[in-house]
């Protein structure tokens, strides 16, 4: 270790001691298997043993994260006549954390076909996005849009084919005692780009580095490359020790002049110990990871290179707080079939100070206006929700207008959340006196206004009948007096209570003409028994 990788290391040490892992979630571990069918191979066949992240242990139980919840994908590839499912080492390490193992079950007999399964791997990459998209999918809209592509031995080399020219859905190429395939991974190496970590075994007698790790290394074209050789690592111990047919072959080979060997335990803990935060950097998008790679790499020893990665500090690309979002939405009860009533804001009883300060909504933001924008109907609260049900991450209060833009208080449309990351979001929209409405689909929010139109359908509105349509618009339901988002004979009561009186702003004055009449009630009747979803009922 030279004077440069000890100062490294004595500063990575430091800072382990004040750094902790971002990626906190322990998932429990949920199987499956998914057969993929590749039409431009015959329809060949893909089956996979597929980890995934759940909310119990066991064969197809339910995904974690409620479907609000995206996890990243590790295609990976096994070994020469090794079973897919020895590579428990890695799922249970990583699946809890958040990641999906996906393992192809081809091509293990004892002549593969190399070229193939690199293809399956990638077909495997590309066909978990697509499950991700297909609302019929036990993963729809929990597939993340980065995925690692990998290997051991075969698995390794045929890793090197699949990210062969960069295919787009593959964030980053990852393998293990990689042996060379027909055709070439040591070629195909020439002609990838992306992030790519080589792990060896020092000690591998069965694919060994200077004919196999150490070319594919030098050949790849990566714009960070790292090379990471573990002292005293053998071929077959890059299984969870399962694998019986490779442990046979490798006894045979390396009975004399190899090892010492790190046992199964050690070996598979040096390599979690730079695979991991190499995974959470590129994949959870975890910056503070990087730096963990590289303490790895300087407090083990062994034959390491690294080539274009990242120096400390790498987050640099950290994102900064603040997204934006327009958002339309119409109210029943002011709405004529094609714009809703001013009336509030031209009569002047509309509050210059955001009105939801009260129970239930207790929002205590300070939103507030010196004059009406143009078209001024009445004032929503706005939320963003990282998840469906979860508690709101930012609100606005913000003014809606005619045609059903929303406005921020500065009188632009793009509504400005300042402190929540981009990232994304459900939004939900409440109005005093209408059941509130959330978005029927996540939103991926940035500093770039997105858009949101819950009047285009019905069904823009997460849930059944959580809007109906009048004129073509479709409306959030008037008649919950009482906010609380169900429409019930508690809204009647609040009704009752301040009937008839006049110029008056109020939940229970809904059409907007500024009086509490009969016409407020009938809105209320045709709704009674409406019932919002139950993540916006307060
Ligand atoms: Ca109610
Ligand atoms: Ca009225």
């Amino acid at each position: 270790m030279n004077s440069r990788w000890i100062t490294l290391a004595i500063c990575f040490l430091s800072f382990l001691l004040f750094e902790s892992n971002s990626v906190t979630a322990q998932y429990a571990i949920g199987e499956t298997t998914i057969t993929f069918v590749d039409a431009s191979r015959g329809n060949r066949n893909i089956s996979c043993l597929v980890y995934y992240p759940a909310t119990s242990a066991g064969t197809n139980a339910p995904i974690a994260g409620g479907g609000a919840t995206e996890f990243p994908v590790f295609v990976y590839g096994h070994g020469f006549t090794i079973d897919p499912g020895v590579y428990t080492q890695l799922s249970n390490t990583l699946t809890p954390k958040g990641y999906i193992m996906v393992l192809p079950e081809t091509e293990t007999s004892f002549s593969p076909s190399h070229g193939d399964f690199g293809a399956d791997l990638l077909f495997a990459v590309n066909g978990m996005q697509a499950e991700g998209a297909d609302p019929a999918s036990q993963f729809f809209g929990v597939i993340k849009n980065k995925t690692a592509v990998g290997g051991h031995s075969m698995g390794g080399g045929s890793s090197f084919l699949a990210a062969e020219n960069d295919p787009p859905n593959v964030t980053t190429l990852v393998n293990m005692a990689a042996a060379e395939t027909t055709p070439s991974a040591i070629a195909a190496a020439a002609n990838i780009t992306i992030p790519t970590l080589v792990i060896a075994g020092g000690e591998d007698c069965v694919a060994p580095v200077g004919d196999h790790q150490k070319p594919m290394y030098d050949a790849s074209a990566a714009s960070c490359k790292v090379y990471y050789e573990i002292d005293g690592a053998a071929h077959c111990r890059f299984s969870d020790g399962g694998a019986t047919s490779c442990f046979a072959a490798e006894g045979f080979t390396c009975a004399f002049g190899w090892g010492p060997f790190l046992n199964q335990a050690d070996q598979n803990a040096r390599v979690d110990d730079v695979l991991v935060p190499w995974l959470d950097y590129y994949l959870m998008e975890d910056c503070d990871a990087y730096a963990l790679v590289q303490s790895a790499l300087a407090t083990h020893g062994g034959m390491n290179s690294v080539d274009g990665c990242p120096t400390p500090p790498p987050c640099t690309n950290v994102s900064a707080p603040g997204v934006e979002l327009e958002v339309k939405v119409a109210l029943e009860g002011p709405f004529d079939g094609s714009a809703m009533s001013t009336n509030l804001s031209v009569s002047g009883l509309m509050p210059l100070s955001q009105p939801y300060n009260a129970a239930p909504w207790n929002y205590v933001g300070s939103e507030s206006i010196a004059s009406y924008p143009a078209n001024a109907v009445d004032w929503v609260i706005v939320e963003l929700r990282s998840s469906r049900a979860g508690a709101a991450d930012e609100s606005k209060a913000a003014i809606l207008t005619a045609d059903g833009t929303v406005l921020d208080v500065d009188g632009t449309p793009q509504l400005k959340f300042s402190t929540v990351l981009p990232g994304d979001y459900y939004v939900v929209v409440r109005h005093k006196g209408h059941v509130d409405v959330m978005s029927g689909q996540v939103l991926s929010l940035s500093a770039a206004a997105a858009s949101y139109d819950f009047t285009s359908a019905v069904t823009q509105a997460y849930g059944t009948n959580q809007q109906l349509l009048i004129g073509g618009s479709a409306c959030m339901l008037a008649g919950d007096f009482d906010g609380n988002g169900v429409v019930t004979f508690a809204d009647f009561n609040a009704y009752l209570g301040s009937s008839s009186e006049i110029l008056f702003y109020n939940n229970w004055e809904v059409d907007f003409d500024g009086h509490v009449t009969v016409a407020d009630y009938n809105l209320y009747k045709k709704n009674a028994s409406a019932i919002g979803v139950p993540e916006i009922q307060l």
